[in-house]
């Protein structure tokens, strides 16, 4: 799919996703958002795609958040309505999509970005990176599900700390309060990212599918441990499963079809 806003490939089941804004900082507009949601569903929908990885352009910013020039003129409705959209498209979909995501942030990750890089099921930091959701010093607060992921991911007195005072933390802070995985050198950042993707490419999809389901469960519903027990449950249905039983029992390496 030719896109205007990102860049996008397959190589070996991983599906490669750049914002590629560099000039803006790779803000957010609205057809780069529109982008994004064609490209989750398409990674969701498409068997060939194991995983993914969300990076910016440059070696500045992952995304600097939403683009300002053009949020500038909204009203109270169509805040609401963009955001709904953009949550339920975009966020909300990588969130619950059954292919992992990782967000390299390869530098600035602010408001939206970070919401974005949040939205993600790990955040792997290059080393220059900063992070922030700076949304106060506009009058605005995060509206693409911020301050559920943030205070999910670090805590409330944390959360609380970073989108009151707008301040930006390194990539080595974030790591210390649980909001990235992992701190590399910037020339490193793709490959760390590959590295856990080839591993989870090695185990059973449905089971990955099921796992992350029940893990975003335990933060998001009510009840997450039933949706964990139902998602057990299904996996005794599976022939993978029956595949990976055999293959401990006879020794050998397992051959998942994804079935
Ligand atoms: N939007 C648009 N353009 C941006 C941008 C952004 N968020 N961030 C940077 N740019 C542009 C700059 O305007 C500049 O463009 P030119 O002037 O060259 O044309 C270019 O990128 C380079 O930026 P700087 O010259 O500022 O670069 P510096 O190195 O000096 O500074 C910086 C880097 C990242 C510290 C600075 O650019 C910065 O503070 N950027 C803004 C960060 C920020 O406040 N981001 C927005 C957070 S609020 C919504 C839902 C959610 C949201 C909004 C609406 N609805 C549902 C309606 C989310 C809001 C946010 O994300």
């Amino acid at each position: 799919m030719e896109y205007q806003n990102l860049l996008s490939e397959i190589k070996e089941n991983i599906l490669y996703v750049t914002v590629n804004r560099e000039k803006a900082l790779n803000a957010l507009n609205r057809s780069t958002l529109d982008e994004l949601a064609a490209v989750i569903a398409f990674a969701d929908k498409t068997d060939e795609v194991r995983g993914v990885i969300i990076t910016g352009a440059g070696e500045k910013a992952f995304v600097a958040g939403a683009d300002i020039k053009e949020f500038s003129n909204y009203n109270a409705k169509e805040g609401e309505e963009l955001a709904k959209r953009g949550q339920d498209l975009v966020f909300n979909a990588i969130e619950n999509s059954s292919k992992p995501f990782i967000a390299a942030i390869n530098g600035f990750a602010l408001g939206g970005g970070l919401e974005l890089a949040m939205a993600c099921h790990m955040r792997i930091a290059s080393d220059n990176a900063k992070l922030g959701l700076p949304e106060v010093t506009l009058g605005l607060i995060p509206g693409y599900g911020g301050t559920q992921r943030l205070t999910q991911l670090v805590g409330k007195g944390k959360a609380i700390e970073m989108i009151t005072t707008a301040n930006m933390v390194t990539a080595e802070q974030a790591q210390v309060f649980g909001l990235v995985n992992y701190v590399v050198p910037l020339p490193d950042l793709i490959s760390k990212a590959e590295e856990i993707l080839n591993s989870i490419k090695q185990r059973a999809p449905l089971a990955i599918a099921s796992a992350l389901k029940s893990v975003i469960a335990s933060v998001n519903e009510v009840n997450g441990y039933q949706t964990e027990i139902n998602e057990f449950a299904k996996s005794f249905e599976t022939s993978d499963f029956k595949e990976g039983v055999n293959a401990f029992l006879e020794k050998r390496k397992p051959n998942f079809v994804g079935k």
